[in-house]
This record gives C-alpha cells, structure tokens and sequence, in this order.
C-alpha cells in the first residue's frame, strides 16, 4: 500500500492547472509552465509500470523536440527500450486530468488493483533531459512522485531522447542473453564508434558532413561522439555547427531538421561548398534529414524516405552477398506521409515490401519488428532499422563461403551494433548513412538520383472540431465525417499521379491534408481541393 498521505501531500505541491491533458503519439507536449502536475503524475504511473513488469527499468524523458524553447514534454520509456505501451497511455491521461489530490490518489489504488500491482514489488526509473532551462525543476517534480512511491530513481541528466532508450534497454537486459551494451553515456559512445570502426575497415569517405545540431542536446553529444570516433587521416571530418546550448533561447530556431524538412531548405546558419553533404538534427537528437545544393545552387533534401531507400537498398545487397538472402526477410515500413515515388523505388526497384502504418514511430516500430531486418522511417526523418534475434543469429553463425561473403557478413555484423534497436537515433542514423554513401562511392547526387519524388504538399487546416475525422487504412481514408472521402476520391481523379489524404493530427488542434501529384502546381491544387472539402465537412 503506497503511504496515502505521503502522496497526497506530494501531490498537493503540484496542484493541477485547469486543462485537459492527453498522452499522445509524442507523449505530454506543451508550454512547459503548464507540465508541473502533469510530470509528477507521470512519476506515479512510471512507478506503477515499474512494479507491474517486477522492478524492470522504466524511463522518463523529458524533452520537448523540435517544439520551441519554452515548450517541454515528458513521455515514458518501456523496459526493452520502446515507447510506452500503448494500453498504458490512456492510466496516463487518466492519471494527468484527476481533479483533485485525493482522486489522483483514489485512482492511483484503483489502477494498482485493477492492473493486480504488487504495491510491494520493487520499481526502478532513470529520467533524463534535453537542454530547455525548465527541465530540472520539471526533473524535481518527477523526483517527488518517486520519493513518495518508493521507487528507486537514477538521473543521467542531459542525454539524448535515444541515449536514454538505450540506457533503459542496457540495463534491462544486463546479465541475459540479449545483453545490448554497457550501462552508461560512455558505453553508448563506445558502442557506436566501434561498430563504425568496423563497418568502414577500408573504406573512405568522399569529404565530410557538416551537422547543424538545432542548438539542442544533439550538439554536445556529437562533439562528445567525435572523441570516440577518432579522426586519423582516413577518418569522418564532421563539421559541427548549430551546438549551443548555452543560449537556451536559439533551441530549434531557424535550424534543425523540421525546419529543413517543413521549409525545404538549409538553414541560414549552415554554410556549405556546393555538393557538400549537410544534415541536421532535431532537438532531442531522434531525427535526422540530409540535404545539399547541388552546382547551380538548387537545395535538395534527402528526407527520412531517402535514408529507408538508402538503408534497404544497401542491406537487401549485404544479405544477398552474404548468402543469407534466402534466410532473412526485409521489408520497409512507412506512413502515408512517405512519398510515392519511393514506395514504388522499393517495391519495383529493389523488390523490397512496403507496409504502410498509421503515423507515429510506435506504429512503425511495431510493424518492422515483424520482419528480419525491419528498415521503418518517417518521411521527417525519425526511424530506425530493426533486426529479428533470428536474424541476429543467423549473422552471427553462418559460415561464409567466399572472402566477398564474409566481408558482407563483417559489415552486416557490424551494422547490428551500429543501429540503435530501440528506437530511431539521429546520430546512429548519420553514421549508417555516412558508412552506406561511403560503401557505394556515392555522392549526394548520386543518393539523389535513385528516383524522383513526386511534388507534394501538406496542408494544415483549422477545423471546429478534429476528432470528427476518423480514418482507416492506415489513415489513407476517412470514414467519418459520412461523405467526404468520396469528395476527396473524386478530386484526386482529376489529376495525374494525384494521391491525397486527411486526417487529424495527433499532436496539434488541427487536420492535415497531403497531396502529391504529376506536376507542382497539380500538387498545390489537389491540396487546395482537399482542404475545402475539409473545411467544409
Ligand atoms: P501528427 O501531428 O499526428 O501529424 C506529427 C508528425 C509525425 C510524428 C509526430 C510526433 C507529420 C505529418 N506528422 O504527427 O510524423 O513525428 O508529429 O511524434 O510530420
Ligand atoms: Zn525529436
């Protein structure tokens, strides 16, 4: 029985706002004022998942992306390094939107039972932050939700949103047969420069990368990264820019990858030779898109569809030449967002299977693990490749046949290291890139011209009430409201190549309309259309 008291007590110093609260796709996300109650509610659920799952480690992060500065979020971190189940997100809306101390406190035993919770079993939680000024005070709340419960609590500080996901599956798995690597900020580091080590032997770059960090925690760490990379004459001449975190007020602006991917160009801030690869990273360093200008001056994006295609290309060429081709399965996971044209690259071209999920890593994750290596991305460049432990096993086993089988087998070997199994890792995501370009000889153009994307665009439309839009398909069509999608399927006939949908967003008050189509100005028109027939729904 936890002690009531203590926890109303604790409670009644972070009394609750008065707003409606919802743990969505990215967790609690607002101005960071508002999330006092909200993360110590948070505490109290990290500490029944704790207990649930028999001590396992929990995580908390709290962290706010690519959202402006005097934004802040918080969402929890399940014991294998994924997202919070998803069964648990409404106990966390439930817990966030109790009306006083003593329901909060009501509905804290109520799950406990309900859930059949040993309230006696241990609970271990590790929190981290990004960079934001409000983070500790947002971390002391977190602090005194786990005091009250018992729950024993360690705090890595500034991490990464995948360092601490990696941490959360290191510890978990210490000591078993999936052990995935040493429990600390150095062993990540680690980790990853030897796999990169490995996975390049020979090889050689063709130039350097310049990294615009969004001023966020990515900055730090990647400076930190480079001392274990190492830098002899043959090594990855990374070009930090956009690294400080000590001007809390430049987080996310005018740089980082959602304003790249949202603007469709580089930020004024990066400075770049013509065909210079750049990319950049987001806020809490889990996305990552590359870009460049090409000779006349042209920016280019190379999107998270662009890293999947590169990815499954490269790994689908590793398998065959390794001679595990027949033994593994690949598949790419995408969301509708992702461009049509690379779906059909895929499925055509490298004659890879696409599935398409509903929006939200969680969704993309938990369909790639249905596959052996499992490539899934975001077209806004979050994502990750996921490897079976059968395939795991398999690379590890097979006796090669040939020199050319067992250097595929080495790189292949070395990219289950190098990729961050938990979740998608903007720096583990640039070194793949930077290893699979240097593989292939290739330059961004030569990334580039694997296939053209169509001409898109993605509207947002205010509507007077979002949760009216219920689609299906893994949100390729609307259901409800009764009617529309057959407005949306008659405009689409109209244009060539036309592919349009709607649905509410997960994360703002509004609905999204996408559309792509043969030409630009068809793409502008198709949203154009959809979008009424949106607003007038
Ligand atoms: P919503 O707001 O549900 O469209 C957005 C992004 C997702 C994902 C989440 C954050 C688009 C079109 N949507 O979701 O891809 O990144 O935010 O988890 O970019
Ligand atoms: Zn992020």
């Amino acid at each position: 029985m936890a002690n009531k008291e203590k926890v109303i007590a604790a409670s009644a110093k972070h009394p609750r706002p008065d707003r409606i609260f919802s743990y969505g796709t990215a967790g609690f996300r607002m101005k960071a004022n508002l999330l006092d109650s909200v993360v110590f509610r948070v505490g109290l659920l990290a500490a029944l998942r704790s207990r649930k799952l028999n001590g396992q480690t929990i995580g908390v992060m709290i962290t706010a992306s690519h959202n402006p500065p005097e934004d802040n979020g918080v969402k929890l971190v399940d014991p294998m390094g994924e997202m919070l189940d998803q069964s648990w997100e409404t106990y966390a809306t439930s817990l966030a939107n109790a009306t006083s101390d003593e329901a909060l406190f009501t509905l804290y035993e109520k799950l406990t039972s309900d859930l059949k919770i040993n309230s006696e079993a241990p609970a271990r939680v590790i929190v981290a932050r990004d960079t934001r000024t409000s983070g500790p005070t947002l971390v002391a709340s977190l602090v005194e939700a786990l005091t009250a419960t018992g729950v024993e609590l360690t705090d890595y500080k500034i991490l990464t949103t995948p360092q601490l996901h990696y941490l959360v599956r290191c510890i978990n798995t210490k000591g078993t047969q999936y052990e995935y690597g040493e429990v600390s900020e150095k062993g990540y580091y680690e980790k990853l420069a030897s796999a990169f080590k490995k996975a390049m032997r020979s090889k050689k770059f063709d130039g350097g990368v310049v990294v615009d960090c969004a001023n966020g925690v990515g900055g730090p760490k990647l400076n930190e990264l480079i001392k274990y990379l190492g830098r002899g004459e043959d090594g990855l001449a990374i070009k930090v820019v956009n690294d400080d975190v000590l001007n809390p007020d430049a987080l996310n602006v005018q740089c980082g990858a959602d304003f790249v991917k949202t603007n469709q160009r580089a930020p004024p801030s990066v400075k770049a030779a013509p065909l210079e690869r750049c990319a950049s990273l987001d806020g809490d360093a889990d996305r990552i898109v590359y870009y460049f200008t090409d000779k006349s001056g042209q920016f280019h994006l190379l999107d998270g569809d662009r890293i999947a295609t590169l990815a499954a290309s490269f790994l689908a060429d590793l398998a065959r030449q390794s001679g595990l081709s027949g033994k593994l399965s690949i598949g790419v996971v995408q969301t509708a967002y992702a461009n049509g044209s690379s779906t059909q690259y895929v499925t055509e071209h490298l004659k890879v299977p696409v599935v398409c999920t509903n929006t939200g890593v969680k969704h993309l994750h938990h369909a790639a693990t249905r596959f052996d290596i499992g490539v899934y991305f975001e077209a806004n460049g979050h994502g990750t490749v996921l490897f079976s432990p059968q395939a795991i096993k398999h690379i590890s086993q097979h006796e090669p046949s040939s020199p050319a089988q067992a250097d595929a087998l080495e790189t292949l070997h070395s990219l289950t290291d190098l990729i961050n199994q938990a979740v998608g890792d903007a720096l583990s995501d640039l070194l793949l890139v930077e290893v699979i370009l240097a593989h292939k000889g290739w330059s961004p153009e030569n990334w580039l011209a694997t296939y053209k994307d169509l001409p898109n665009r993605l509207v947002r439309v205010e509507v007077k009430d979002r949760h009216i839009f219920k689609a299906y398909d893994a949100e390729r069509k609307l259901e409800s409201p009764v009617g529309v999608q057959s407005l949306i399927d008659e405009a689409v006939g109209k244009f060539s190549k036309g592919r349009s949908f709607a649905r509410a967003s997960g994360t703002e008050d509004a609905v999204r309309v996408y559309a792509e189509a043969g030409s630009r100005g068809e793409a502008e028109d198709l949203a154009g259309k959809v979008a009424s027939i949106v607003r007038g729904a």
